[in-house]
């Protein structure tokens, strides 16, 4: 069985620039929450840190070259906010700046279309002490950064991402405290650093567009549920429609709370019930500043549960049966959810989706043979393009990047879990392209899976 993608499809890879950059202390980089985060007792796996991660920050050009070798179209990369803006606003740090400068234009060279994500939770040092995501200000602070990058790229970059996965860094940076910068948060505070975060995007967006200069494409790229039906039966697809789209639960794992104010201009119902008089006061202004119209709609998709129409029609999740698919996370494998998170996103906002992340932690070494052998990861990701494919065929989806082009820090759970499609030696920092890798570039280079 095979499946083929629609001739224009963006067949790319991702990375984010804590995870692979290192260069901790290079060219005047100031820090990040996650710096200091990783400097508490306990607070990341064997005490590990981004300090050299990759080192990709002084090996992008070969890192370019590897990923031209593998034939990848499109590279999702985030910037670093404390190398351009080392005190998160105020002075430029030049070198810093330069840098993107020379990887979007190694990237060109090669062929590769760089997609940017301004923030992917490496939050400025200094901001954090200022108040971080809970300051009024904290829109603004993003929205100056981002213009200082859309002007610096835009000549170059169309391809646009303000935020990556906010149900992450507030629900485990300032939920929990398993994130940097490992706040535990009460929940009306909580709500206040998530409503200036989406105020950050919609001010992000409209100062990338403004000092672009030229047409460019804004989107972002967030996590959420990923509800799917257990069948084609419209009582289980209601079921997961009715659970993807719900906000039920006093915590940050959910689509509508995030994805209704961008995409709709206005809070669900069923969350400004749930967190009634715990909700900041906004304005009408807040809501269309947040709801800046956008060119895509970035997802990441990892796994879901699947739904069904239970006893007098209650919807219902369908229980893991023992033994079921899992990666070296533990999390579950689902390729289901794919097709249907992108149907019931594009149902709900109209937005072409791209899938700006999917794949899998697995245990991965380089064997005797020199390979890295990974046929879990070649199977998982063959199973979720399969679902994919038909959300793509539909006109649904338009592009699909895979995490992670190389395997990086993994947060918390320091450099355990290896998602890269290559393989890097975190001593001698060698990378060997995994079987996967190969495997992918023909379905990149046939557009068929
Ligand atoms: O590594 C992370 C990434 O930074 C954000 N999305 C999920 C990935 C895997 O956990």
């Amino acid at each position: 069985m095979t499946d083929a993608f629609p001739k224009d499809f963006v067949w790319g890879a991702a990375s984010s620039a804590y995870q692979i950059e290192g260069g901790a202390a290079q060219d005047g980089r100031g820090p990040s929450v996650w710096d200091t985060f990783c400097e508490r007792p306990g607070a990341v796996r064997d005490g590990h840190t981004g300090d050299v991660a990759c080192d990709h920050y002084n090996r992008f050009n070969d890192d370019v070259k590897l990923m031209a070798d593998m034939g990848v179209r499109a590279y999702r990369f985030s910037i670093s906010w404390t190398r351009v803006l080392p005190s998160g606003r105020g002075r430029i740090n030049e070198k810093g700046l330069a840098f993107y400068g020379r990887l979007v234009d190694a990237l060109l060279a090669a062929g590769i279309e760089p997609w940017a994500t301004l923030f992917h939770w490496d939050y400025p040092e200094a901001l954090q002490q200022q108040g971080g995501w809970l300051d009024r200000e904290s829109p603004e602070w993003f929205a100056r950064y981002a213009g200082v990058m859309s002007s610096a790229l835009a000549d170059r970059v169309t391809n646009w991402m303000t935020i990556n996965e906010p149900q992450i860094f507030i629900g485990h940076g300032h939920g929990d405290g398993a994130h940097a910068p490992g706040l535990k948060l009460s929940m009306p505070e909580r709500l206040v650093a998530s409503h200036h975060v989406l105020l950050a995007h919609g001010r992000g967006v409209a100062a990338i567009r403004e000092a672009a200069k030229r047409p460019v494409k804004v989107g972002w790229a967030v996590c959420g549920r990923a509800d799917h039906p257990a069948s084609e039966s419209p009582a289980d697809i209601e079921a997961a429609r009715g659970a993807f789209n719900a906000v039920t639960k006093r915590d940050s794992w959910n689509n509508t709370f995030w994805a209704d104010p961008v995409c709709l201009g206005r809070y669900p119902e069923d969350a400004l019930r749930l967190f009634a008089d715990e909700m900041p006061v906004y304005t009408a202004g807040d809501m269309k500043t947040i709801s800046a119209p956008l060119d895509f709609y970035g997802v990441n998709i990892y796994s879901g549960d699947r739904w069904r129409a239970g006893e007098g029609g209650v919807p219902e999740v369908v229980p893991q049966g023992p033994g079921h698919p899992q990666t070296a996370f533990g999390w579950p494998i689902t390729p289901g959810c794919m097709e249907w998170a992108v149907r019931f996103l594009h149902e709900r906002y109209k937005l072409p989706i791209y899938i700006t992340e999917n794949g899998m932690a697995s245990i991965d070494w380089v064997d005797s043979e020199g390979k890295v052998q990974d046929p879990q990861r070649i199977d998982f990701t063959r199973g979720y393009l399969r679902s994919l494919a038909k959300a793509a065929n539909a006109g649904l989806c338009k592009g699909y990047f895979h995490w992670s082009i190389l395997d990086n820090f993994e947060w918390a759970e320091g450099y355990r879990q290896r998602f890269g499609l290559v393989h890097v030696d975190f001593d001698t920092l060698a990378r060997t392209q995994k079987e996967s890798a190969k495997w992918y570039r023909g379905v990149m280079k046939s557009g068929v899976v």
